[in-house]
């Protein structure tokens, strides 16, 4: 495959004037006419290429005049006139046979479309990149009860329905969709007066579902609007539910299309966590509008500029409806369960990367979520102030443009006064920067001396230093806080800050609120930390390190767990002051990865079995220690009246469940029984059945959660991922493979086969059992998926990344899985890409 360069960048010699398409839908003949406005720009030469893949073209013409174009497998290449001159082409797609989800497709009898990153290609032929930007006008024709696509709507009769966007946008914001849907509708008045008509569609059945994705969406308008002063600009906004989506949702202008599992909700069928995680996505989704669609990328290399731009802006919006400090927690989680384990295996590749063969690869953690922490870290440098006078800057300098990193960092410079050159390096270098601390104390000065360092890499060969805002405090003996938050600004390989006018040695509470992706290599005083340090981040940071610490000492020596952590974090537990999911955050033990990472570090090679015996043994712990309180806070949590999905109870329900857990250890599975005999919700119903299938209890009642929700795919979803997250070791690879073998197992659908597939990859000892029985059974079905849905496929081929971590055996074993991969004949561009990155 062809590598595509950032430094090869070169405009477009043509403006798109304007679009129209006129979609005939059939099944398997779909029909696309498309009518295109073309204006050379000063100095186009040559003939015109445009995209196109899987089309069938039945007839082009240039000013009304039949044309013969030269047709290869990823386009066409014509003569054009000098001038301005309408392009006219009709052809021919298959939205049935279109497995792969990108374009135009059938999901349950609904047409849809995907094409972002580059499926609009496969749609009709066309300058398929994003600084191509353009006015659409869309008419679709067929018998299905609602057509819809972008901008307004301009018009429908017997058989058709007209839409017309009026604000230019790249192909790749295009969407169409067509089948009988139902909406759930609102409306929003805009700040300037402008009503709005707010539909979610859904398929008959699901409308009982939509009211919370709703309300989500006018939330996140209202926030948009008071936040970042940033208004919606069409009279509709339509949302539609998909089964068969490959992402999570898309922003397309005015039509946002989401995974089914994105949007649909209701107490009984969605967990609190489903409840966050979809007004997360709808605020997402909907805050693109201007952050990625009125201004869009100039190119894929830019696609940092928009997803790392809007996670940032839905993280706050998260922040702003529910707790900062546990948003801020469970991004760290996230951040350091799957951006870190990329930054340093062999997918690293700057937020922004360089090259790349299949841009669909590059939609990771990376670009977005580290992507976001660099916008949080240009904050906190800037201040919040400065913050909002460059991004205000951005909007008015940028509207309608395709931008770059370079057009961003410009605003805060002009706006600031800053020179950002050395902050761009976030931008350009891959992995994560190590911090260490060192510390000294005289004359009551205290001196704080940090280094850091970054590993070279593939992507990084020469690592540069970066600027890397420190934030901290100093804490007093008794626990007061001698000097409140400040963010040191790192930008030397080695550097020094002091502190006078000391009584005593202070405690450092280090990077506070996780203010830069690094790790830090600091012996903390963490048991003291944990007892009194005012940051919510860092004290739970301080609790995150005993447990890890305990849990290594355990893995490598066998020791019992540490006292010390115990004592520190009963005490926050039974700390009726603090918020309940703070508690239960509290509670949470590294990952069983996170673990396998950290040893690996430091020279071990950890095995998995030994891990998970630890990680085990620690809860076991835990709940002895706790035994006396673990039925008291369960009970005093237990949430009275009517459930809402809001962080309030969420946090009761999380420390219940918490309790419920490690009362399993104890009870043997009594009181997990009957929360689940009385669950009146899907966040209780799916802590008890996990707890029962952990005491070897679950058989009846997986038995009764499948006959009373067989009806419903998001929940068997559920069904399907917590029978392989829970086995034991031994039985993960064999209860997957038993999985699909069950008839409502379709690889076809992506959420399905994530929800066997993917959990499986999740359960790191089951994964990685010595049998290597997993990894078989990973490449096996890789292989058969691949052909029908490369982007899925290749996703999931992540699951091998950290590899080289585990003993030769394993090494030997996973290679010869990705040997296997990599040899089937016509393997994907996508695929091929990711195992070669991987292999090497
Ligand atoms: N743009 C792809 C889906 C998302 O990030 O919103
Ligand atoms: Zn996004």
């Amino acid at each position: 495959p062809q590598t595509i360069y950032l430094k090869d960048y070169e405009p477009f010699g043509w403006e798109v004037e304007d679009v129209h398409l006129t979609f005939r839908l059939a099944p398997n003949t779909t029909r696309v006419i498309s009518r295109i406005r073309f204006a050379p720009k000063p100095g186009a030469r040559g003939p015109l290429f445009l995209h196109g893949e899987a089309l069938k073209l039945i007839s082009a013409r240039i000013d009304g005049s039949d044309v013969t174009p030269e047709v290869t497998p990823q386009g066409l290449t014509v003569a054009v006139p000098g001038a301005p001159f309408t392009w006219e082409a009709e052809v021919e797609i298959d939205p049935e046979g279109n497995t792969a989800l990108e374009g135009l497709y059938l999901s349950n009898g609904m047409y849809c479309t995907q094409c972002e990153a580059e499926g609009f290609r496969k749609i009709t032929y066309y300058p398929d990149r994003p600084d191509v930007m353009s006015v659409f006008t869309v008419r679709v024709e067929g018998n299905e009860l609602v057509k819809l696509s972008n901008g307004n709507p301009a018009g429908s009769g017997a058989g058709w329905a007209e839409w017309h966007d009026p604000w230019p946008k790249p192909a790749y914001l295009f969407a169409l969709v067509a089948g009988d849907l139902r909406a759930t509708t609102g409306q929003f008045t805009t700040a300037s007066g402008r009503d709005v008509e707010l539909n979610v569609w859904v398929r008959p059945g699901d409308e009982g579902k939509t009211a919370f994705a709703l309300e989500a969406l006018i939330k996140s308008m209202a926030w948009d609007e008071k936040v970042y002063g940033r208004e919606y600009d069409l009279d509709v906004f339509n949302i539609v539910a998909v089964d068969d989506f490959n992402m999570g949702a898309m922003e397309n202008k005015g039509l946002n299309i989401f995974n089914s599992s994105a949007v649909l909700a209701s107490p009984e069928t969605s967990t609190d966590a489903n409840f966050e995680r979809i007004e997360a996505i709808i605020a997402h989704e909907y805050f693109h509008n201007w952050t990625g669609n009125r201004i869009t990328c100039r190119d894929w290399f830019q696609l940092c500029l928009k997803e790392g731009l809007t996670v940032f802006r839905d993280a706050q919006f998260t922040s702003d409806m529910r707790s900062a400090p546990v948003k801020r927690i469970t991004d760290v989680i996230d951040l350091r369960a799957r951006q870190f384990p990329e930054d340093q295996g062999p997918l690293a590749h700057p937020v922004r990367p360089e090259s790349f063969q299949e841009i669909n690869n590059f939609y990771t953690a990376t670009v977005y979520e580290k992507g976001a922490e660099v916008i949080g870290m240009l904050k906190r440098l800037v201040g919040d102030q400065a913050y909002d006078k460059a991004v205000s800057l951005y909007f008015d300098r940028h509207d309608g443009q395709a931008c770059t990193i370079e057009d961003w960092l410009t605003v805060f410079e002009d706006a600031t006064g800053r020179d950002l050159s050395q902050f761009k390096r976030w931008y350009s270098q891959a992995g994560t920067p190590r911090v260490t601390v060192e510390e000294g104390f005289a004359d009551g000065t205290y001196t704080l001396t940090l280094v850091q360092s970054l590993a070279p890499s593939a992507t990084t060969p020469d690592p540069q230093p970066q600027v890397i805002p420190f934030a901290m405090g100093l804490l007093g003996r008794d626990g007061s806080e001698v000097v409140g938050t400040q963010v040191l600004e790192l930008t030397e390989a080695r550097q020094s800050f002091t502190f006078g006018g000391l009584a005593e040695q202070p405690v450092l509470s280090p990077l506070r609120g996780f203010s830069a992706p690094v790790i830090l290599d600091y012996a903390a005083d963490n048991a003291f930390l944990l007892a009194h340090d005012t940051d919510p981040f860092t004290r739970w940071e301080a609790a995150r390190t005993l447990a890890k610490s305990s849990l290594l000492t355990t893995i490598r020596h066998g020791a019992a767990p540490d006292q010390g952590y115990l004592e520190g974090i009963a005490a926050v537990v039974r700390d009726a002051a603090l918020d309940p999911a703070y508690r239960a955050l509290m509670l949470g033990l590294p990952s069983q990865s996170e673990l396998a990472a950290a040893l690996h570090h430091s020279g071990d090679i950890p095995d998995p079995q030994a891990i998970y015996d630890a990680v085990k043994a620690m809860g076991r712990t835990l709940a002895d220690h706790l035994s006396d309180d673990l039925r008291d806070i369960y009970t005093a949590h237990q949430v009275d009246g009517p459930y809402a999905p809001d962080a309030e109870q969420a946090g009761k329900r999380a420390l219940a469940n918490a309790m419920l857990s490690l009362l399993t250890k104890l009870d043997d599975g009594a009181q997990a029984q009957i929360q689940y005999d009385n669950a009146t919700n899907m966040t209780e119903q799916l802590a008890a059945l996990a707890c029962l299938i952990r005491a070897d209890k679950g058989e009846d009642a997986l038995a009764d959660f499948a006959a009373q929700w067989s009806g419903d795919r998001l929940v068997m979803d559920k069904w399907f991922s917590l029978q392989v997250l829970e086995a034991k070791p031994d039985n993960a690879a064999a209860t997957a493979e038993d999985l699909t073998e069950h008839p409502d197992f379709n690889y076809k659908n992506p959420n399905r086969f994530r929800s066997v597939l993917g959990a499986l990859a999740m359960h790191h000892a089951g994964f990685h059992h010595e049998s290597g029985y997993a990894y078989g059974l990973m490449a096996d079905w890789l292989i058969r998926l691949d052909p029908l849905n490369p982007q899925t496929t290749a996703r999931m081929c992540t699951v091998f990344q950290t590899w080289k971590r585990y003993d030769p055996v394993r090494q030997e074993m996973i290679a010869a899985a990705l040997d296997r991969i990599a040899a089937e004949p016509g393997l994907s561009r996508d695929t091929t890409e990711m195992i070669t990155r991987i292999r090497q």
